[in-house]
């Protein structure tokens, strides 16, 4: 209890799925004494993957929180789910920890998802890695570590070595403390002994290296070395943990979770060469508008803290899981949301095991906890004492890459299935569900078909609401290519109080992506200046649904050039639907064309499918923009229609036996004719007429 800033270690444990990062937490909880025995995955008992979706497929999907005690420092682990589907969990792992372990599988190296964390790591420099499952068949350290040196620029610098490997795996080489420590029996602690004989020679290579590496992480080890080529444990330690902060060293180690071995050695590493939180810098804001884009994370000053992640516990209700970059917060201490002000009151405050919460006084600086039941406050927000006036940068989430329409299959759960997708995103952020006005859909979206599936699945089973779900539909924009100029009169003059106005307008082609601009060039008040807002509303009216299939019309430009009103009979609202004419009968003369949206795509696929997932791109109309190998893993980015990415993670999957993995944003609207543009307004005619039945 109790622990000071400089004495906590935030460990970001990643790398490419089913590597056996919940294995080792537990292993560690285990070691460390935090939990009394350490659970598999495959019996669905670990400290972290406790939700009944995570037992029952075996995989991480939350970002979970555990703690243990080593060596007088309190090392809080964020074990972060491999899935890409659950990049919005690792973002928040990431952002909460100050150093990341990295999992390799001895027995693959290097796959797309380490090459995904290694990149999504960039700001957050310091990183371990962990070769695990050295007791798997061909597992390989030294293959391993090839690998990791050919994909990426780093300074990799084993501190152990195995003893065997595969079913000869017995324990490793601790290159700092120079002994062995030999795979425990079930339940016991490692004990060190001496090198095996035929491992000396090798250690005493290695060590070297390591020396020379720890000396290039400070100028005076340096000078040290130069003059006596060698230098003590501690100023190893002290070395490699300038490296490491510095992001230029990265220290590998390696075992077996399996077996409970190589955690002697990882665990002192965690302590000796991770940087404590304080003095590292938490982003600020943009929207801050000072001087400093940081702030130091700090136990003395104004409380202030960041909520990286939220969650709805069965027994607690709301949990926010927050990291403390300012001050300590106690249960009394006074805290308003940077957002808008309002106060949040604090309950009790938590540390946690998994599910397990733990009371605790106080969180200092640097610390990591939970906060139950703040009335308003949700993920991405900034609780700070009333006296200061900053927020925190939200964290940076994927976009989601997969979508699909949704409706409940009976009318009357339509509402309740909508709260349920609702509730499901406010906790996720990285799962959405949005009405598209423009195409009547209901649609969600996330960062899979696995993602979509959990939740749904989970909606299913809670609720008992069954739902169906189909591939959306592509919102296209409609646009002019020509200028050109139309006139129309409006008029209803049959007995009593009539309606008159008569508007002509010109039109002309905007930039891509300036939408739209009105221009009111009446001279001589033709049109009275009261009118002309009527004008205008009517022009953006018909914009919404466009001439050659009804979708909304962009980068435009019209002006309103002359027009003719009744004393009597005009009126705001005849002026609305001569605008509105005027415009149609422009668009028709001004080469109306489709557009349609394009996304930037960027898949990480392992060189043995390259060349597949190149050809299929250019069968979706992709245009490759480039490729930049790394290693045995290819980065390909390219612009491809959205229309051909609607069911592209689940062929992407197919395609690759699973191993790829994609990000897609927005990038602009692209003209389409010929074939394309005709299938797209035969379907649009077709729904018109189905709704008119
Ligand atoms: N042979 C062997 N198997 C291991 C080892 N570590 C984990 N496993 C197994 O690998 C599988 C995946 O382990 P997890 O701990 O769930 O892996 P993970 O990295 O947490 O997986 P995700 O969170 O879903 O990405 C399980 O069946 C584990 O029992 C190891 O050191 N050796
Ligand atoms: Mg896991």
């Amino acid at each position: 209890m109790g622990f000071a800033s400089d004495a906590i270690r935030n460990i970001a444990v990643t790398g490419h799925g089913a590597t056996g990062k919940t294995s080792l937490v537990e292993q560690m909880l285990a070691f460390g004494g935090a939990i009394p025995k350490a659970e598999t995955v495959d019996t669905g008992r670990t400290v972290s993957d406790f939700t009944e979706e995570e037992i029952n497929r075996k995989i991480s999907i939350h970002l979970s929180l555990s703690h243990l005690e080593w060596q007088g420092c309190k090392l809080n682990l964020l074990d972060c789910p491999g899935s890409s589907d659950f990049a919005g969990e690792l973002v928040a792992g990431i952002r909460a920890a100050e150093s990341a372990l990295i999992l390799v599988a001895a027995d693959s190296g290097v796959q797309i998802g380490t090459v995904q964390t290694w990149r999504r790591l960039k700001d957050r420099a310091p990183r371990l890695v962990f070769v695990n499952k050295m007791d798997k068949e061909h597992a390989d350290f030294f293959k391993s570590l090839d690998n990791l040196k050919e994909n990426f620029q780093a300074a990799f610098v084993p501190l152990v070595l195995p003893i065997g490997a595969g079913t000869g795996f017995k324990g490793v080489v601790d290159l700092i403390a120079q002994k062995a420590y030999l795979a425990p029996e079930a339940g016991q602690k490692a004990v060190p002994s001496d090198i095996p004989a035929e491992l000396q020679e090798q250690a005493r290579e290695y060590r070297q290296a390591l020396i020379e590496a720890a000396a290039e992480g400070d100028d005076a080890l340096m000078e040290k070395y130069f003059e006596s080529e060698t230098l003590s444990d501690e100023e190893i330690r002290q070395g490699l943990a300038k490296g490491l902060a510095a992001g230029k060293t990265v220290p590998v180690l390696c075992g077996s979770a399996l077996q409970a071995s190589g955690l002697t050695s990882l665990l002192a590493a965690i302590v000796f060469a991770c940087p404590s939180p304080v003095g590292r810098e938490e982003p600020l804001a943009a929207s801050n508008g000072k001087e400093a884009a940081s702030r130091v994370i700090d136990p003395q000053g104004p409380p202030s803290c960041f909520v990286f992640k939220t969650s709805i516990d069965q027994f607690s209700g709301k949990l926010s899981f927050v990291k403390v970059v300012s001050g300590t917060i106690k249960g009394d201490t006074e805290l308003v949301a940077a957002r808008d002000k309002r106060k949040e009151k604090l309950n009790k405050i938590y540390t946690c095991l998994g599910k397990k919460l733990e009371d605790t006084e106080e969180l200092p600086a640097g610390d990591i906890g939970i906060l139950t039941k703040l009335p308003t406050a949700s993920t991405n927000d900034s609780l700070i004492a009333p006296e200061l006036d900053l927020s925190y940068q939200p964290l940076r989430l994927p976009q989601p890459v997969h979508a699909v329409a949704i409706s409940a299959n009976a009318k009357k759960d339509e509402d309740k299935l909508n709260q349920l997708l609702q509730r499901a995103a406010e906790e996720d952020l990285t799962f959405r569900i949005a009405y598209n006005q423009e195409t009547k859909e209901n649609v969600i979206s996330g960062m899979g078909e696995l993602h979509l599936d959990i939740i749904l699945d989970k909606i299913r089973s809670q609720a008992k609401i069954e739902m169906q779900t189909r591939t959306p539909r592509v919102a296209y924009r409609e646009t002019i290519r020509a200028p050109a100029a139309a006139e129309y009169q409006h008029k209803k003059q049959t007995g009593g109080h009539g309606q008159y106005a008569k508007v002509a307008l010109e039109i002309k082609p905007l930039a891509r992506g300036e939408h739209f601009s009105f221009v009111n060039a009446i001279v001589g008040g033709r049109i009275s200046r009261g009118y002309i807002p009527g004008v205008e509303k009517g022009v953006v009216e018909g914009m919404e649904s466009g001439i050659m299939a009804g979708y909304p019309v962009v980068d435009l430009e019209a002006s309103v050039v002359d027009g003719k009103e009744h004393p009597v009979d005009s009126s705001e609202l005849a002026f609305k639907l001569a605008a509105r004419g005027a415009l149609k009968a422009a668009m028709e003369k001004a080469d109306p064309v489709l557009l349609e949206p394009i996304m930037n795509l960027t898949v990480y696929v392992d060189n043995q499918y390259l060349g597949d997932v190149l050809s299929d791109l250019s069968s979706r109309r992709g245009k490759v923009l480039g490729q930049e190998p790394a290693g045995t893993i290819q980065v390909v980015k390219a612009q491809v229609p959205q229309a051909e990415l609607l069911r592209y993670s689940i062929d992407l999957r197919s395609m690759t036996s699973g191993t790829a993995s994609f990000e897609v944003e927005f990038s602009h609207y692209n003209p389409i004719t010929g074939k394309v543009a005709e299938a797209v307004v035969a379907a649009s005619k077709a729904r018109k007429e189905e709704q008119q039945d």
